[in-house]
């Protein structure tokens, strides 16, 4: 039987295991990513690990998201990371070069090659025809040093696209729409791949843009087919050497299918807070405004920006908006001056930011209080802009473009007549943002600035377990409630001790104190526990602090992925009542946890205070075992290293 362009991108590159849906499988990784804010964790994890260069075909280390420098801190990091990267043969994408996803799309995606990433938007280089997955810093550490990385083998939706997008309507109301039907969870071990007529109407930064918000849906990837329209984005990237096509075979098969007439699609928008909170912009329309920001890694394309400058050449930004412009790269923003976009957007009365993440991580650009900030966005998780009880949506360029000239949220077929748009064939390329690696790092001195902190070491799991429920949390708890972000707590993620006193900041100040009383600390959460960013910092800190099991009804795949890498057990309920008798405060034990994770035991007996015993899941592969029991996956790669196994 034919294969999905998944399947043979997989197939291509499986070194352990089999394709079938659930089951563990082993790829070799061409290529990885890292940013700022995971990276500096990386690369000491890197180092701990002790080879001496990087093993990949490529890798490239991006700075974008900690780009304030209020003190040293940031500043030391990017130090840091360039010196890394001069070390150990990586790429250096400095600091105000762009966003990672953005820079990455531009520059090093090739059809048919697999990206491993620090960042969980990573999937946004599936739009150029790639396998490009999201993953904890440790494990792209592991992937830097030659391993290849282990996944469970999704399942493959199918999104049939047909038709074509009718003016003023755009890619991101594509995805806005899959999330309204899907939601947070609907993608959770799956890849979603686009086919049919309607993919050839779009361009590989609307691919991007559809792709990058597949991470909402909790997808573990999004994949394009590479065609003529790839061929003619690499082209005018002076790429085109890299161009493969890569198309389903005829008689390919999904696991499901989705339609989507594109035609039909109108301009949509995720209300507060979360990704998945989707209207169509009409039943919201009228809500006044104060903040408008066109940037992120959804939306920040040389094609966003020049919607809004047309759209802007006529009109003006109402008096009461903060109209924000945050360019995805320094190519966009080159390319934009150079055809007058810029101009434009200037004269209209934009803010022109530099290139990187800024607002969308808290750096900066936070709302005012009680006001409406509509973006362009990934995210909209409470409190990410840095303001409390913010009121944040999610848009495409059009809907904000439409909504900052007259001052409230706007649908923008009502604005009048849309843009006309061409966008132009050949692009300046001028890479001197990015320091390719050395010929001979091995002489660089690696510069480690004060806020530099060493890896914490972790024990080994213990045979029995017992611990306190510190807390009790409800469905979709995310990683920015677990580790928030933010210009206050980012400059700390290469400081375990100091960055673990703000776990769960946000929901309970207290917890960091209360865990370290209770020593040994058990979290109880409901459905798709820990979705969003792929921070290990979520699963690191806490574990600091003392968390050894995470007891919940369902898991993110990237957070439970990193639970197992810091030697947290992840646990399942059985049975979703025992989720309702558990209470916070409550001692639970477990005895021959060890045992049970060793032996291959799919289910464990939780033993509460109050006499009641009940079934957790213990749903691991052969590999997460000896990794949990070791206390982690550090441990268990040097204890391999020494030979001990
Ligand atoms: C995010 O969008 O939440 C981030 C910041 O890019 C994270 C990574 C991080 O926390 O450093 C992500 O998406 O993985
Ligand atoms: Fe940066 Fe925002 Fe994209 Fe994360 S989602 S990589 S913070 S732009």
């Amino acid at each position: 039987m034919g294969l999905n362009v998944t399947e043979k991108i997989i197939k291509s590159h499986i070194v352990e295991g089999q394709m079938s849906p659930g089951r563990p499988v082993a790829i070799r990784i061409d290529q990885t990513l890292t940013q700022d804010a995971t990276g500096t964790m990386a690369y000491l994890e890197f180092e701990a690990i002790g080879i001496d260069c990087v093993k990949t075909k490529l890798s490239v280390s991006y700075v974008d998201h900690n780009l304030i420098q209020s003190d040293f801190r940031n500043a030391d990091d990017h130090r840091f990371l360039q010196s890394i990267a001069a070390r150990y043969g990586i790429y250096f994408s400095r600091p105000g070069n762009g966003i990672c996803h953005q820079v990455h799309l531009e520059r090093f995606a090739a059809p048919g090659k697999t990206l491993l990433g620090s960042d969980s938007h990573t999937p946004t280089a599936g739009g150029c025809g790639m396998l490009a997955i999201g993953a904890g810093g440790l494990d792209v550490a592991m992937a830097m040093a030659g391993q290849p990385f282990y996944l469970n083998m999704p399942e493959v939706i199918g999104v049939h696209l047909t038709g074509s997008l009718q003016p003023w309507v755009s890619a991101k109301d594509v995805i806005l729409e899959l999330l309204r039907q899907l939601s947070v969870k609907g993608g959770v071990g799956r890849v979603m791949e686009y086919f049919g007529p309607g993919v050839k109407t779009l361009s590989v930064t609307d691919r991007g843009a559809i792709a990058n918000l597949g991470t909402e849906l909790g997808a573990t990837s999004t994949v394009f087919p590479s065609d003529d329209i790839t061929r003619s984005f690499l082209s005018a990237q002076e790429r085109e050497k890299q161009w493969t096509e890569l198309v389903a075979d005829p008689d390919a098969s999904y696991s499901m299918i989705m339609e989507i007439d594109l035609s039909s699609l109108e301009p949509m928008i995720a209300c507060p807070s979360s990704p998945d909170n989707v209207k169509k912009v009409r039943e919201v329309a009228g809500r006044p405004v104060s903040q408008v920001i066109i940037g992120s890694c959804a939306n920040s394309s040389l094609r966003d920006i020049t919607v809004a400058a047309k759209s802007l050449e006529t009109r003006q930004i109402h008096k009461d908006v903060s109209f924000e412009i945050n360019p995805g790269s320094r190519q966009v923003l080159e390319n934009a001056d150079e055809k007058g976009i810029l101009q434009s957007l200037i004269h209209a009365g934009a803010r022109i930011h530099q290139c990187g993440c800024l607002g969308c991580i808290g750096m900066g650009q936070a709302p005012a209080t009680d006001t409406i900030s509509l973006r362009t966005f990934t995210r909209n998780f409470p409190g990410r802009s840095g303001t409390k009880n913010d009121k944040v949506y999610l848009c495409s360029p059009e809907t904000a473009v439409a909504s900052a000239v007259r001052g409230q949220i706007s649908d923008p077929r009502d604005i009048g007549k849309p843009p006309e748009m061409r966008l132009p064939e050949t692009l300046i390329i001028n890479d001197n943002g990015i320091i390719p690696p050395l010929e001979d790092g091995s002489g660089v001195k690696i510069i480690r600035g004060p806020n530099i902190k060493p890896l914490p070491e972790f024990d080994p799991l213990s045979e029995d377990l017992t611990g306190q429920v510190v807390l009790k949390l409800g469905d979709n708890i995310t990683t920015d409630h677990i580790m928030p972000a933010g210009s206050k707590i980012l400059p700390l993620r290469s400081n375990v001790p100091a960055i673990s006193e703000f776990v769960f900041s946000a929901i309970d100040p207290s917890f960091p104190k209360r865990a370290k009383e209770a020593r040994t600390v058990i979290i109880v959460g409901g459905e798709n526990y820990g979705q969003g960013s792929s921070r290990e910092h979520a699963a690191l800190a806490p574990r600091y602090l003392g968390v050894r099991v995470k007891l919940v009804k369902s898991f993110a795949r990237i957070h439970k992925a990193n639970l197992i890498n810091f030697g947290i057990v992840p646990l399942t309920f059985k049975n979703p009542d025992d989720y309702e008798k558990t209470e916070q405060g409550e001692t639970l034990t477990i005895h021959k946890i060890r045992n049970a994770i060793l032996s291959g035991a799919s289910t464990v007996t939780v033993e509460g205070s109050n006499g009641r015993s009940f079934e957790a899941r213990l749903d691991l592969s052969e590999r997460d075992r000896s990794i949990i029991a070791a206390g982690g996956l550090l441990n268990a790669v040097r204890a391999e290293l020494a030979g001990d196994e």
